[in-house]
Parts: C-alpha cells; sequence; structure tokens
C-alpha cells in the first residue's frame, strides 16, 4: 500500500490522542475495555472533526486547479459545511455552502446556532434551501458552482461529507495507519473499532487502512444516515476508488464492510430516547460530548453492543470520536434537565 504519494496539506495537529475510558467502561459492567480516539480534537481550526483529515488530501489539488472558491453541500447543522469554510479561511479562499432541511426538527434557533454561527463567522456565504436528506450527489450544488462561475470565480466543488470526491477516502486510510503505530506504543491490538457512518468515506478510508492489516471486518459501522442500502453502496465505491489509489493490491470483500443499521431511529439527525441516555452517559462518566446527529447515535450502539454482549468480555474496543458537538446547541431542548 502506498499512501505517501499523496500530497498532503496539514490542517490538523497532527496524530489524535487515544484515551482511556475507565468509568465509561465500568459503566458498562467492566468486562470490555473502551478507548476514544479523539479526532474530534484534531484541529485549532473551528473545533475540528473528522472532515478535516478528508480535506487536508483534498486542499493541494483544489490549490492545483486554480480555484478561488470552495463549494460544498450539508444539512442546516453540518458539520463538514463548517470544516470547508474553516478550510477555506485558513487557505485564503472564498467559500460557499449550501445548507439543506435534512432534518425534520424545529428548534427556534436551529438555524442560527452551533455549526451554521460558526460558518457563517468563518465568511462562508451561507445558502438554505428547502430540499430533503440525501447524501448523493445534489443539484442544489451543482446550482451553487454555476452561481460562482456565473460571478466570475472559479469554484472547486467538495461533495457531501468530502465522500464521493476522488481523494475522500484518504484521510482515514491514515487514521488506520496511525492506530497501527499508536499499538506499538500501547502495546497491546483493539479488537473492534466503532464509527460512526452516513456518507462513507471516513469508514471507507478505515477499511482500506486496516484491509492492509487484515482486519478490516473489525470496524464496526454504526449507520446514522437512516438510509442504511444508500450508504453501504456508497462506502463499497469508495472502499473500491481508494483501494485502487493507494494500491492496497487485493480486492476488499463485502463481508469486511461491516455496517449496523439499528441505531439511526426515528430518523436521520433526529436523537431517539435511547441516543439521548448514551450522550448522558458519555458526558457524565467521562466528560466526553457527543452529538444527536453522529456520535451520539454510534456512542448507543457501541453500548447496546456491549450489553448485548456482542463484543466479547475481555474485548478492547476503540470509539472513534469523529467531532460534531456544535450541533448540540441546536437541539437544547432535549438537555434542558441534564
Ligand atoms: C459525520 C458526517 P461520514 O459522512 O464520513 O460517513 O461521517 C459521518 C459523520 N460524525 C460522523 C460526525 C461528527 C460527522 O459530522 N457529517 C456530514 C456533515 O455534513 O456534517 C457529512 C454528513
Amino acid at each position: 500500500m502506498n499512501l505517501s504519494k499523496f500530497e498532503r496539506y496539514p490542517l490538523t495537529f497532527g496524530p489524535t490522542p487515544i484515551e482511556h475510558l475507565p468509568r465509561l467502561s465500568e459503566a458498562l459492567g467492566g468486562k470490555v475495555d473502551i478507548y476514544a480516539k479523539r479526532d474530534d480534537c484534531n484541529s485549532g481550526l473551528a473545533f475540528g472533526g473528522n472532515k478535516l483529515r478528508k480535506l487536508e488530501y483534498i486542499v493541494p489539488d483544489a490549490i492545483a486547479s486554480g480555484a478561488d472558491t470552495l463549494v460544498s453541500i450539508g444539512g442546516v447543522q453540518s458539520n463538514h459545511t463548517r470544516m470547508v469554510a474553516a478550510t477555506a479561511a485558513k487557505i485564503g479562499m472564498k467559500c460557499v455552502v449550501v445548507q439543506e432541511k435534512w432534518v425534520p426538527h424545529y428548534d427556534a434557533v436551529y438555524d442560527r446556532v452551533g455549526n451554521i454561527l460558526l460558518t457563517r463567522l468563518m465568511g462562508a456565504d451561507s445558502r438554505l434551501v428547502e430540499d430533503g436528506f440525501d447524501i448523493g450527489i445534489r443539484q442544489s450544488w451543482e446550482d451553487a458552482m454555476q452561481s460562482v462561475r456565473d460571478a466570475g470565480g472559479t469554484p472547486y466543488g467538495i461533495p457531501a461529507g468530502a465522500s464521493v470526491h476522488k481523494y475522500g477516502g484518504l484521510g482515514y486510510v491514515r487514521f488506520a495507519e496511525e492506530v497501527k503505530q499508536q499499538e506499538e506504543e500501547l502495546g497491546f491490538t483493539f479488537d473492534y473499532i466503532i464509527v460512526c457512518v452516513v456518507t462513507g468515506s471516513t469508514q471507507a478510508g478505515m477499511i482500506v487502512g486496516f484491509a492492509d492489516q487484515n482486519r478490516a471486518d473489525r470496524v464496526i459501522g454504526i449507520d446514522a444516515s437512516g438510509t442504511v442500502d444508500q450508504t453501504r453502496a456508497q462506502v463499497r465505491q469508495i472502499v473500491d476508488n481508494t483501494a485502487s489509489l493507494v494500491e492496497l493490491g487485493r480486492a476488499v470483500r463485502d463481508d469486511e464492510i461491516v455496517i449496523n443499521p439499528d441505531y439511526a431511529y426515528p430518523a436521520y439527525g433526529v436523537p431517539s430516547e435511547e441516543t439521548n441516555d448514551a450522550i448522558r452517559l458519555a458526558a457524565k462518566t467521562e466528560a466526553m460530548i457527543t452529538d444527536p446527529v453522529y456520535e451520539g447515535k454510534s456512542m448507543q450502539g457501541m453500548i447496546d453492543l456491549v450489553k448485548l454482549g456482542k463484543i466479547p468480555a475481555g474485548s478492547k474496543v476503540l470509539y472513534a470520536h469523529l467531532g460534531g458537538a456544535p450541533a448540540l446547541n441546536g437541539y437544547s431542548y432535549y438537555y434542558k434537565d441534564g
């Protein structure tokens, strides 16, 4: 496998810490040892998160293209559009982000606080549109690129979650290499890696990176999209593209792509009571803050899989914390009593 041939523009602090979570492990019965890899603390750029690992491999291509404006897309409380806005500010480009109505959630300040507030603060032109949830290529995004051209600018398009971008999977191949190195320092290896999946390139990159270590099937994707067939198909496509880019040297089998659909209910962007309980437990035991759209659902999934015994006693689990906490501000009513 060869990742180093790709240029990387550093947007993060470096390798992210792996933190032991003894109080959460104990609260779940103490038979499984839980750790978190803190990609939520990976950068000083607008609170960081998983998108920056992906964008590190996309920025060199954006600069080389001669573009002056990054154009991307997400929901109203998208973390991804926040990270594209941050990247544009940092590299001195303009930014247009389309924010679709992906979530049936009606908190009065939903479009004023959290991610979208930060996005606007960093100078991005944030455009609210009415279209509903879809992880694929969107007309509204194509229209935004055309509007930049019409105004005499040169757009560089980054799709939802930076996922179906040709280099979207590379950042999380690097994550797998980083985990291997950290395991050598820790003196043990993880039995399972838990990761939230929606647009797919985070898990897809991990699958390719861990396939090189013959343990891709130990990456458990917890779907938060609620449209798992589309997410799975997108992961498959990104795995194949990324594997060929980095010359993995073999095909990734279907059984190496593990996605659990059981925790996305009731809908994308809407937490269940169990999601909210998981968010509370991680906060109260470890002061580790997760959000109702993504990480709260993968936290809920991990907690349930441990409780059900599907993660066997004696296992060491690595929870990939991908960020997302700013969205909590758009959901304040759920947590008014903690
Ligand atoms: C997101 C995505 P993937 O989209 O790469 O599968 O990652 C899922 C995910 N955790 C997990 C957090 C905190 C995320 O923000 N967010 C999207 C966004 O617009 O913010 C792409 C959907």
